[in-house]
């Protein structure tokens, strides 16, 4: 499904802006769309039950008759969603997005209704409200089985795109090393043709007619001339163009950017483009006042900026697939992202295996049919801890399905599963790059870091000789309330925290097979209630919420930055 877009030939309404909310007791507020209900509205901000969301928009009579479709960004979990009335379709999960064809609707003025669902339930994805004694729940309120707030809400864009009705709808770019990109498409049966631009050198191929047949699905071959391949150092970017015709004229027109990259596990090493990397970066989360999850260009460009400024060249979409303009941002600056599914806290016993199974498997086609054109995603995780004991073989067999069909509907890119401390991770055996998350340290060992790195080393050493393949410590961490000082260190004292990542990242750096080192978290972020979390926050972060350095930032900085590899 390709994102709406502008083009001479499409028209992108956006339906942003201040829509109302009616919650379940009847209360009704202006809201802010994207947002998360919760943040905006204190009140509510522990209410998960189900809200009604309303706007009206207008179609131009310029527009009526055209191919119209209604495009979500993310509802955060279930939509349900009407026209004037009538019902148009719904959709289950956060965080992907959705779209219905309008294209009956007359030129006027129309109302839409949203119904939102955020409940917490066994049988989602993630899950939460478990029975006792199925999966892990920290205990905390609202009652998710997962460490960060349950935000509901209309939390990315909502558009109606208008375009022909022979309008290409999916485009895959898939381009070799030595310049030859394969371009697919799909859409009604039309003719089409495709080049590709530099727009660095407006430099632009032929027009190479697709090989369609009249059938719904395309497929070309454009050569790139001397290849600029995309990287961290050139993070160089090119566009695909896509014509329809009609009658030998053009109906519709599309652009696409891509680049040129390989990236590909070699014994235990991972290689873009030939060479080894190393990831150097965090964890995140889409977190923030007000906002709460709701998408934020601004906070995209601040966060990405604060990654750069600690010398950091990568993140994992932790723990839910991020809002688009963060991925465009991240192939503009030329970050190597590890893409996420929503499957948090995944559990394999009681009645809703299956159901939350299905879901899964549906979220991991919507992230790949939504990512796989970015060239910063460079892996897919599968997961993050997921919950194998005590049914390890059923955590096995799941896995084993989600990285054949994540390798069937992309075999370019690596897959993970994002493993806890506490259990063998059944599915290390079947993914291509282990990711840990590890807190010796500060779970274990609590107030004792040399005997936590050195547990972290030696579990790294078995690791790596039990599956010789690529390790990514994908978290470790500390939690350290800014303004807190201790000397000698002291849990929860800046101190401690930028001392446990300095002792973390001496071990890591002295393992070649350690391909990277993400560390928990870039920002602290918003939790459920509970004794763990102080104010119901994860205070991880190097940067507070408002994204203000603590010592850990200006440790990572003087380390990845101002005198790398020292
Ligand atoms: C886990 C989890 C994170 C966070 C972290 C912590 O590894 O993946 O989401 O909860 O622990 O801070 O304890």
């Amino acid at each position: 499904m390709l994102s709406p877009r502008s083009s001479t030939h499409r028209t992108v309404l956006a339906l942003d802006g201040l829509w109302d909310i009616t919650f379940s007791n009847g209360d009704s507020f202006p809201t802010a769309v994207p947002g998360s209900w919760n943040s905006q509205h204190p009140a509510h901000r522990d209410d998960l039950d189900p809200v009604i969301y309303r706007t009206s928009f207008w179609i131009p009579t310029a527009l009526s008759g055209s191919r119209l479709r209604l495009w979500f960004g993310s509802v955060n979990y279930e939509a349900r969603v009407s026209i004037d009335g009538a019902h148009v379709g719904s959709h289950i999960g956060g965080h992907l997005p959705f779209e219905f064809d309008v294209s009956e609707l007359a030129a006027g003025h129309h109302s839409l209704a949203v119904g939102v669902d955020a409940a917490l339930r066994a049988d989602r994805v993630p899950p939460g409200d478990l029975p006792p004694g199925h999966g892990f729940q920290a205990g905390g309120w609202p009652p998710a089985a997962f460490d960060f707030f349950p935000y509901g809400g209309i939390q990315r864009s909502v558009l109606l795109e208008s375009s022909d009705h022979l309008a290409v709808e999916t485009i895959t770019v898939d381009p070799l090393l030595d310049g030859h990109v394969r371009l697919g498409m799909s859409g009604p049966a039309a003719p089409r043709r495709c080049r590709v631009i530099d727009p660095a050198t407006d430099f632009a191929t032929d027009w190479i007619d697709v090989d369609a047949e009249g059938l719904s699905e395309g497929v070309a071959w454009v050569q790139v001339p001397s290849p600029r391949h995309w990287c961290p150092a050139d993070p160089h970017l090119y566009i695909a163009e896509i014509e329809t015709l009609r009658d030998d004229v053009v109906a519709d027109s599309v652009q696409q950017r891509f680049g040129i990259r390989e990236v590909r596990v070699n014994g235990d090493q991972l290689l873009l483009n030939g060479e080894p990397i190393t990831l150097r970066g965090f964890g995140r989360h889409e977190d923030a006042p007000a906002h709460g999850r709701g998408a934020s260009n601004a906070h995209a460009v601040l966060d990405h900026d604060r990654m750069t400024w600690c010398g950091a060249n990568s993140y994992r979409t932790t723990h839910y697939p991020y809002d688009e303009a963060q991925l465009d941002l991240a192939d503009e600056l030329g970050f190597l992202v590890v893409s996420e599914t929503p499957a948090v806290g995944l559990y394999f016993v009681g009645p809703d295996q299956e159901q939350r199974a299905e879901i899964a498997r549906q979220q991991l086609r919507e992230l790949i049919a939504r990512d796989r054109r970015h060239p910063s995603v460079i892996m897919w995780s599968l997961a993050n801890e997921p919950v194998s004991e005590p049914r390890p073989e059923r955590s096995l067999a799941f896995f084993e399905g989600q990285h054949a069909l994540a390798k069937r509907l992309d075999p370019t890119r690596p897959t993970t599963v994002a493993g806890w401390q506490m259990v063998d991770e059944p599915s290390f055996g079947i993914v291509d790059v282990i990711s840990v998350n590890r807190y010796f340290g500060w779970y274990t060992e609590p107030g004792r870091i040399a005997e936590g790195a050195a547990a972290f080393a030696a579990e790294l050493d078995s690791l790596h000789e039990r599956f010789s393949r690529p390790i990514l410590v994908s978290e470790f961490g500390a939690d350290a309330l800014a303004g807190h000082h201790a000397d000698p260190p002291e849990m929860w004292s800046e101190e401690y925290q930028a001392e446990f990542l300095s002792a973390y990242l001496d071990v890591i750096d002295a393992r070649s097979w350690v391909v990277g080192a993400h560390v928990w978290n870039l920002c602290d972020f918003r939790t459920s209630q509970g004794i763990t979390r102080a104010g119901a926050m994860n205070h991880k972060g190097v940067f507070t919420q408002d994204r203000r350095p603590k010592a850990a930032a200006h440790e990572l900085r003087r380390r990845w930055k101002l005198r790398p590899g020292s």
